[in-house]
């Protein structure tokens, strides 16, 4: 289905004047502060942030996975799903796709009705956590470290092999995450597995076409409960500078021990040029998964404090590849992603509030408190008026949640699929 424009506009009609109202206030006051309320909406609207096709029906848990009435079953849906994202919310301009669970029959169609929806497609994403039933040998030891060269050689040849499929869809990025590591301790040579990877990700990276980036996603445990081999972002950083310039490390939120300082991360890596692709999700105790802004919303700001940072100073990292890496097993998964995105904008707009010259005179004074009320007064300002401006001027809705209700937009989707469809992958 597609969101008529008309809609959304009588929509906002309804909200419009508690928008201004509040809209007003908020920018009288910033405007008061010497804050450049244009600039901030400006960027607002042109933050992004790519949808991945696993997260438009629910998620799974190893004890069962409960569906949701009209999901997306083809990868022409999955497009439809983040075209009406995209429609309400003006930030979901792309799309990630996971091979094989999306694999594209009719290239143009697929090209078509993405273009037809305003999105592109992002990172392409390798699967070798999972034997296809295809498959000559398996991945149950591992894929690019496995110590059996036959199973190395399958998953590179899948990496190089999306890369293909990527170039065909106009992505120019490759995210590779690999669940390798060992379940036991002695199971495995630590040594030997690094260098395997390492050897496995130099030949994929030797097929990437010289305007792609690759992004070494790193996660400390899970599926593997004793070690992984691509652990944290000190190995994901090696392996990149050991593949070479086009290669970065990627950052899922999800993937850092308890209590890790995820900016102190982001810091380090942009400051090295190395900060390549940003998975937003927010957890409580590991790889959750669950809605951005959720649990932590103020370690998300402080996140974005250092990204944010980091794009004003740090011209020598490239600009990142924004996605959502979240799925479920609860809610509807678009009202899911419509939190989610309201989340990351809420987080960027306040970030984009510091106060960054009053922040490095307190800093160079040694004062300690004023740094701290230089954050919170970032962090307490209600800038919700600021992302429904943008999202207003850009022709999305005041209010995506409120109207992807009263648009009966789930309703829609189930009369036009049917209550039980299933979408691929996790
Ligand atoms: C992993 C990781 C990857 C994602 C898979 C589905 O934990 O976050 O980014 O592709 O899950
Ligand atoms: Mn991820
Ligand atoms: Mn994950």
């Amino acid at each position: 289905m597609n969101l008529d424009k008309e809609k959304i506009r009588a929509e906002n009609q309804k909200n419009s004047a508690a928008h201004n109202e509040s809209f007003d206030c908020l920018s009288n006051s910033l405007t008061n502060q010497g804050i450049d309320i244009a600039s901030v909406i400006q960027k607002l609207g042109e933050f992004q942030v790519a949808i991945p096709s696993w997260a438009l029906g629910a998620g799974g848990t190893r004890f069962g996975r409960y569906g949701f009435y009209g999901e997306p079953s083809t990868l022409e849906q999955k497009l439809d799903d983040v075209g009406l994202l995209h429609a309400l919310t003006q930030t979901a301009g792309a799309i990630s796709l996971h091979i094989p669970w999306d694999l594209p029959e009719d290239y143009k169609a697929i090209k078509e009705r993405a273009k037809s929806h305003n999105i592109i497609f992002d990172a392409v994403n390798s699967n070798t956590f999972q034997d296809q039933k295809t498959s000559k040998v398996s991945y149950r030891y591992g894929s690019l470290s496995n110590s059996s060269k036959a199973s190395r050689d399958m998953a590179v040849q899948h990496n190089i092999d999306v890369i293909k499929i990527g170039e065909k869809l106009g992505s120019k990025s490759l995210t590779v995450w690999l669940a390798d590591g060992a379940n036991f301790p002695g199971q495995s040579n630590f040594q030997s597995a690094l260098q395997h990877t390492q050897d496995s990700l130099q030949t994929i990276y030797s097929e990437l076409p010289q305007d792609w980036k690759m992004f070494i996603e790193y996660k400390p445990y899970e599926p593997n409960f004793y070690s992984t081999v691509i652990q944290d972002w000190g190995t994901s950083f090696m392996l990149a500078n050991a593949c070479g310039e086009k290669a970065f490390t990627l950052v899922d939120l999800g993937h850092h021990l308890p209590n890790t300082n995820i900016e102190q991360i982001v810091s380090t890596l942009m400051w090295k040029g190395k900060l390549g692709g940003f998975h937003f999700n927010d957890s409580k105790y590991g790889d959750d998964d669950i809605t951005v802004g959720s649990i932590k919303p103020y370690a998300l700001f402080l996140i974005f404090n250092e990204l944010v940072y980091g794009m004003m100073n740090n011209p020598q990292n490239p600009p990142l590849a924004w996605m959502i890496d979240a799925s479920h097993n609860i809610k509807d998964p678009l009202e899911d992603l419509i939190q989610s995105l309201e989340a990351i904008q809420e987080a960027y707009a306040k970030a984009l509030l510091i106060d960054r010259d009053a922040l490095k005179a307190a800093q160079l004074e040694h004062d300690v408190v004023q740094c701290q009320e230089i954050l919170q007064n970032a962090y307490r300002t209600d800038v919700r008026p600021l992302i429904e401006k943008s999202r207003l001027d850009n022709g999305g809705a005041i209010n995506p949640l409120k109207a992807y209700r009263s648009l009966q937009v789930r309703n829609q989707l189930i009369m036009e699929r049917g209550k039980n469809s299933v979408a691929s992958g996790l």
